[in-house]
């Protein structure tokens, strides 16, 4: 079998170009993290799974190796022992594919914003589950997450929602609580199976937004790349300085490009100016605690939760349905 790719112009460049321009000109400046997410941003990602800081990715996999087999099961009980997988945000699709094997889909469908990256990751994954039908879906979900039918083909019915690695942390509270009702919408009667990070010490997430080896840095610059194609823009990288904190109160990493000295950035139909020390929003990354999150949940309207975690307590991956 080859992967299927369904190229519906889901992704529509003059409305992201739009997008990115308005909020060029918002006060204070703030852009979308799905800018991050060109070829070169999805890898300067994988890499930053690789950190030693980064603790999200590696915690999340040893709950799943932990916990894969009581996992699939509840999701077996759910949705019988050949489930439809549908993955927003998919891009490598590896954590997918490592679960392959206890989860035995008989579909997957990859939804990412990084279409060229999502094409590379699914042709890799393929000879390895020559019998899985495989679809990759160029979309961006961040106003509405629906699917074409297409992607779905026969397979209609009840699916499970894969939304790993706690990607529902770049979604404020309300915004979060739409997209987990979009979810369960997606999802015909299904479940969702989802990744997140939990509230915990400043020093800790700090570090896992701003390491040593300055390769957050370099994904966080790597979005004005990105926006110099979408937008036509002129940026230069080395004008800007990464900035990443943990805010307490607001309970959310954010992520700033912040001016090294007086800039301008010029595109067809605007430009911006920057004083020294202005700064460009690039991400919030909120954290949860289990409890605020399970709620978050039942407003959504899934009634039931599994939960499980690592014996820190730092991630919860939770089952809902
Ligand atoms: C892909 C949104 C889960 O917030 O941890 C990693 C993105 N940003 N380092 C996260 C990210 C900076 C990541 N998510």
């Amino acid at each position: 079998m080859s992967p299927l790719f369904l190229d519906l112009h889901q992704i529509d460049p003059a409305a992201l170009a739009r997008e990115a321009a308005l909020g060029l000109l918002a006060q204070p400046a703030a852009v979308s993290p799905k800018f991050f997410y060109d070829a070169l941003g999805s890898r300067l990602f994988e890499a930053i799974t690789a950190l030693d800081e980064y603790y999200l990715t590696r915690t999340e996999a040893a709950i799943f190796e932990r916990h894969g087999a009581a996992i699939a099961a509840a999701v077996h009980a759910r949705l019988g022992p050949r489930p439809v997988l549908v993955e927003p945000g998919a891009g490598s699709c590896r954590k997918a594919a490592s679960l392959f094997g206890m989860l035995r889909p008989r579909r997957y469908v990859a939804l990412d914003i990084s279409v060229d990256y999502l094409r590379e990751a699914l042709w890799a994954l393929q000879p390895a589950h020559p019998a899985l039908a495989l679809v990759g879906v160029g979309l961006d979900f961040s106003a509405r997450l629906a699917l074409p039918p297409e992607a779905l083909g026969t397979d209609v019915g009840p699916s499970l929602v894969f939304y790993p690695g706690s990607s529902i942390g770049n979604f404020a509270p309300a915004q979060a609580l739409r997209l987990l009702r979009e979810a369960r919408a997606l999802s015909q009667g299904g479940a969702l199976l989802i990744g997140v990070d939990r509230v915990k010490p400043a020093a800790v997430l700090n570090a896992a937004y701003d390491d040593a080896l300055g390769v957050t840095a370099a994904f966080n610059l790597n979005l004005l790349r990105h926006l110099n194609r979408v937008l036509g823009s002129d940026f230069r990288p080395a004008d800007w300085r990464h900035i990443a904190f943990f805010d307490v109160a607001a309970s959310r990493i954010e992520m700033h490009l912040e001016a090294r000295h007086a800039t301008a950035v010029h595109w067809p139909g605007g430009e911006r100016h920057f004083m020294a020390g202005d700064r460009l929003l690039t991400e919030h990354a909120y954290k949860w605690t289990p409890e605020a999150f399970e709620a978050l949940l039942h407003e959504a309207g899934y009634r039931d939760c599994q939960h499980w975690s690592d014996d820190a307590g730092g991630f919860s991956v939770m089952l809902a349905a």
